[in-house]
């Protein structure tokens, strides 16, 4: 069953110019892009994707990151997209992500961690409303 995830390369990676090798990555999966978007992401919208880490001490660090620079923002969809691009992206700590994972293979830290994606089909919904409407 078709399945939608949220996927963002985050400021970091756009700014080191891996967009096109990420994106790629992404395409060899066999998901499909239904949307693309190049854009920078407001306050508001950075707090609505991380309102369940409200209160943790990287919280701050986090918003001002994922502000503080374009980033490209997709819609994924195919069979367990979200599993799939979780799975695709590597643990949330580069330092932990294996070889041949989006995080491991181009990831500075836990703060630069290069992607974002959806950790459930209900996130995914959520997110998808935020950066691209409902
Ligand atoms: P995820 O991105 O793998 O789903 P989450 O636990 O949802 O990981 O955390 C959201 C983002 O917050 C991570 O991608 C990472 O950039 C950042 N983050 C998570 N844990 C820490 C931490 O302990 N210190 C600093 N940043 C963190
Ligand atoms: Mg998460």
């Amino acid at each position: 069953m078709s399945q939608k995830t949220y996927v963002m390369i985050k400021p970091d990676a756009v700014a080191r110019g891996f967009v096109g090798r990420i994106v790629q990555r992404f395409e060899d999966t066999g998901l499909i892009i239904e949307r693309l978007e190049y854009g920078v992401v407001t306050q508001d919208e950075a707090a609505q994707n991380y309102r369940e880490h409200e209160g943790k001490p990287f919280y701050a660090g986090l918003v001002d990151y994922i502000t503080s620079g374009p980033v490209v923002k997709m819609v994924l969809s195919g069979p367990e997209a979200v599993a799939v691009c979780r799975k695709l992206m590597g643990a949330t700590n580069p330092r932990d992500a294996a070889p041949g994972t989006i995080r491991g293979d181009f990831g500075l830290s836990v703060e630069a961690n290069v992607v974002h994606g959806s950790d459930s089909p209900e996130s995914a919904e959520r997110e998808i409303a935020i950066f691209f409407g409902a």
